[in-house]
C-alpha cells in the first residue's frame, strides 16, 4: 500500500503507480470515477469494458469485438484477444483477471504488459464497472481452457475456476448495471452505435459489431475500416467537393504516437476532429497547436518557395489554412493530462513539438512529391487569403463611413454662407495664426478658412483607418464632404475651388507636396477636374511713401526696386503668411481680383508623389540620391 494516493485524486498518471485500493469508494462516490450516473455515465461502463480489448488490439493481439445489449439491460463485450491471465498475480496473490476486476487502476499494469494507452476519461479501469454494477461475470479463454469467475457489487461471488477446454482465445466481460446507483439502466442503440463508428476509424483493422437483443428493438451494426482514420475523413468528406487526395501522415517519438489524416474540401467551413488514446478532445490542445503551427509554416513556406505567394502578398493565416480543411488527429500519450471545466483538452506540453515535427517532416515531404495537388491546396488557402483582405477591406469600408458619416463640419472650420460649391471655395492654410488673419480678411459669403495644425500626417505607406485617426485629415475630409476611399464621393463635394494656402519657406513647400501626395492618392478625381490650386502669397512688401507694391519672387522684387527706386531699408521680406495683417493678406493673396492662384494639374500631383516616395519611402538608395542632387537648390521643392 505503498504511494497510496487518496481517491479524491483522480490523477490521469496513477496509471504508472501501482494503487491497491478497495472498491467501496467507488461505490459512495461514483461520480468521481465516471463522472455522471445519468445516461452518460451509464454508457461510460461500456467504454471502459471495451477499451481494454482495444488494447489488445493495438497490441495487435485482437480483432473483433462485439457488444450486445440484452433484454435484461445487461451488457457483453467479447474480443479475441489474448484473454485475461488467469494464473496467481505476483503482487496480489490471487489471480490475474479477479485483480484486473476488483483493485482499481489495475488496468493493463497488473498483466505486465505495456502502458494502458486507450483507457476512459477517467482511465479507471474495469473494476469500477464491477463495482458499479450488481453482478459481473467474466468468461476467459486461454492456455487451452475456458474459465469463469463472478462478481456482485465488485465482491467476489463465484470464484475463479476452469469450466472447460477451448481452442481459442479472448475475453467476455458481462455486466449488470446497478439501478441504485444509475438513474437509467436503458442503453440507447444509436449512441452506442456511434461511438462504435468512431472507435472503428481510430483502431486500424478492427471489427466491431454492435448487436441490440432487447425484443422491439432487434437491431445490429457492423463497422472495420481498412484505413482507419483516413476512412474516416472520407466518410466525413462523403457528400463535399474534394480538393487532392487524403494525405495520412503518422509517426512516433518519445512513447508518444501521432496519426493524422487530411483532405481539403471546396467548403468554407473546416472540420477538424482531435482525439487523444482514441477519447475525443473537443477543446483541441497541444496536438492540435502543434499540427496547426506546422500546416501553417509549411504551406507558407511552400508558397513562397514555388512562387504562389509573391513578395507583396501577406502570409496565409491559421484561418486560411484551415478553411475546408477536414482533418482528424489522434495522438496516443502515456500519461495524458486533460485541461479545461470538461477536461475536454489535451495538456501535455511535449505533444506539441512532436506533432509538429512528424506533420512537418511528412507533409513538406507530400507536398515536395505532388506539386499538382500541392498547388491545388495552396491554391484553396490563397483564396481564403483573398477573401480575408476583401472582407477586410469592405469593413473598413463601412468603419469609414461610419467615421466620417454623421460628423458635424469640424470646429475649427469657418464655413463660408454660400451652400454652391460652384462660389465655394476652401482655404486651407498653414497655422493658427494664419488661420486667424485669413478669417478676418476673407468673403464671409464664398470662402471658408480650415487651418491646420503642423505637418499632416505622412501617409506614404500609411493605412487609410490610420489616416483617419489624424484629426487634421478627418477635418479636412469632413470639411470637403467627399469622404474618401471607396466610400468617395466627389458629387459631394462642397466647394469646387480648394486652395492651398502655406507659408513661401521649405516648411510651406513641405506641407504643400503633403497635401498634394494626399489629393494625388486619394481624391485625384478631384485634381483631374481641376478643384485643387496654390494660392501665391508675396513674398516682399515694398514702399515709397503711400504708395505699396507687393513681389512674388526676387527677380519681381529687383524690377520695382529699379523702376520706383525704392530703397532696400523700405523694403519687407514675408517670413509667413502670419506676418501679413488681414486687409495685406485679403489683397495679395485672396482677392479673386487681384491674386494669383496656380491650378494644380495632374502632372503637378504626380510629380509630388513622387518625390514624397523617394524622400519618405521604404527605399534608401532613391532617397539619398535625391537629397545629394538637390540638397543646394531647395526650390526645387516647389510648385
Ligand atoms: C491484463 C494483461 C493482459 C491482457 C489483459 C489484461 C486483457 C484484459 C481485457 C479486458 C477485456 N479484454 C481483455 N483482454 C486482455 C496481457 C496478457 C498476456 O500478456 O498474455
Amino acid at each position: 500500500m505503498a504511494d497510496q494516493k487518496p481517491a479524491a485524486d483522480q490523477s490521469y498518471d496513477a496509471s504508472n503507480i501501482q494503487v491497491l485500493e478497495g472498491l467501496d469508494p467507488v461505490r459512495k462516490r461514483p461520480g468521481m470515477y465516471i463522472g455522471s450516473t445519468d445516461g452518460r455515465g451509464l454508457h461510460h461502463l461500456i467504454w471502459e469494458v471495451v477499451d481494454n480489448s482495444i488494447d489488445e488490439a493495438l497490441a495487435g493481439y485482437c480483432e473483433n469485438i462485439i457488444i450486445k445489449m440484452h433484454e435484461d439491460n445487461s451488457i457483453s463485450v467479447i474480443d479475441d484477444g489474448r484473454g485475461i491471465p488467469v494464473e496467481k498475480h505476483p503482487q496480489t496473490g490471487i489471480s490475474t483477471v479477479e485483480t484486473v476486476l476488483t483493485v482499481l487502476h489495475a488496468g493493463g499494469k497488473f498483466g505486465g504488459g505495456g502502458y494502458k494507452v486507450s483507457g476512459g476519461l477517467h482511465g479507471v479501469g474495469v473494476s469500477v464497472v464491477n463495482a458499479l454494477s450488481t453482478r459481473t461475470e467474466v468468461t476467459v479463454y486461454r492456455d487451452g481452457g475456458k474459465y469463469f469467475v463472478a462478481f456482485e457489487k465488485g465482491e467476489p461471488k463465484e470464484p475463479l475456476g476452469k469450466i472447460g477446454d477451448s481452442d481459442i482465445t479472448g475475453t467476455m466481460v458481462q455486466f449488470w448495471p446497478d439501478g441504485g446507483i444509475f438513474e437509467t439502466t436503458e442503453y440507447n442503440f444509436d449512441q452506442v452505435k456511434r461511438r462504435c463508428r468512431e472507435q472503428a476509424y481510430l483502431t486500424q483493422g478492427i471489427t466491431l459489431t454492435l448487436i441490440d437483443d432487447r425484443s422491439g428493438k432487434e437491431d445490429t451494426a457492423q463497422f472495420y475500416f481498412e484505413s482507419g482514420i483516413s476512412s474516416f475523413v472520407q466518410h466525413k468528406n462523403d457528400e463535399k467537393e474534394k480538393i487532392g487526395p487524403i494525405v495520412y501522415v503518422n509517426g512516433e517519438k518519445d512513447d508518444v504516437t501521432v496519426e493524422i489524416a487530411m483532405q481539403y474540401t471546396q467548403e468554407f467551413r473546416e472540420n477538424i476532429t482531435c482525439f487523444t488514446n482514441n477519447i475525443i478532445n473537443p477543446d483541441g490542445g497541444t496536438h492540435l497547436t502543434g499540427f496547426q503551427m506546422s500546416l501553417t509554416r509549411v504551406l507558407n513556406k511552400y508558397a513562397r518557395e514555388n512562387g504562389l505567394l509573391k513578395d507583396k502578398d501577406p502570409n496565409f493565416t491559421n484561418e486560411d489554412v484551415r478553411e475546408g480543411l477536414t482533418c482528424v488527429i489522434s495522438a496516443k500519450v502515456p500519461e495524458p493530462q486533460f485541461e479545461g471545466q470538461t477536461k475536454g483538452k489535451l495538456g501535455n506540453s511535449v505533444v506539441r513539438g512532436i506533432v509538429d515535427k512528424i506533420f512537418s517532416e511528412k507533409f513538406s515531404e507530400f507536398l515536395a512529391e505532388n506539386p499538382s495537388e500541392a498547388r491545388a491546396i495552396v491554391n484553396k488557402s490563397a483564396l481564403a487569403l483573398r477573401a480575408r483582405l476583401a472582407a477586410r477591406s469592405a469593413r473598413e469600408t463601412v468603419i469609414r463611413k461610419s467615421h466620417l458619416e454623421g460628423l458635424t463640419l469640424p470646429g475649427k472650420l469657418a464655413d463660408c454662407s454660400s451652400k454652391d460649391p460652384n462660389n465655394s471655395e476652401l482655404f486651407i492654410v498653414e497655422g493658427d495664426s494664419a488661420g486667424g488673419t485669413a478669417k478676418q480678411g476673407r468673403n464671409r459669403e464664398t470662402q471658408a478658412i480650415l487651418p491646420l495644425r503642423g505637418k499632416i500626417l505622412n501617409t506614404e505607406s500609411c493605412r487609410l483607418e490610420r489616416m483617419l485617426a489624424n484629426n487634421e485629415v478627418k477635418s479636412l475630409v469632413i470639411a470637403m464632404g467627399t469622404a474618401i476611399g471607396d466610400a468617395f464621393d466627389d458629387s459631394r463635394l462642397r466647394y469646387k475651388k480648394i486652395v492651398i494656402m502655406t507659408d513661401a519657406d521649405v516648411d510651406g513647400a513641405h506641407i504643400r507636396t503633403l497635401l498634394l501626395t494626399l489629393f494625388y492618392r486619394h481624391f485625384r478625381p478631384l485634381v483631374e477636374k481641376g478643384y485643387i490650386y496654390v494660392a501665391n502669397p508675396p513674398l516682399y512688401k515694398l514702399s515709397k511713401g503711400k504708395k505699396v507694391w507687393y513681389a512674388m519672387t526676387d527677380e519681381e522684387k529687383d524690377e520695382i526696386m529699379n523702376r520706383e527706386d525704392v530703397k532696400a531699408e523700405n523694403m519687407q521680406r514675408y517670413k509667413g503668411l502670419g506676418e501679413m495683417n488681414a486687409d495685406q493678406l485679403w489683397e495679395t493673396t485672396m482677392d479673386p481680383e487681384n491674386r494669383m492662384l496656380m491650378r494644380i494639374q495632374l502632372k503637378d500631383a504626380e510629380r509630388a508623389d513622387h518625390i514624397f516616395k523617394v524622400l519618405m519611402g521604404d527605399e534608401v538608395l532613391p532617397r539619398r540620391k535625391f537629397i545629394q542632387t538637390h540638397a543646394s537648390n531647395v526650390k526645387d521643392l516647389d510648385f
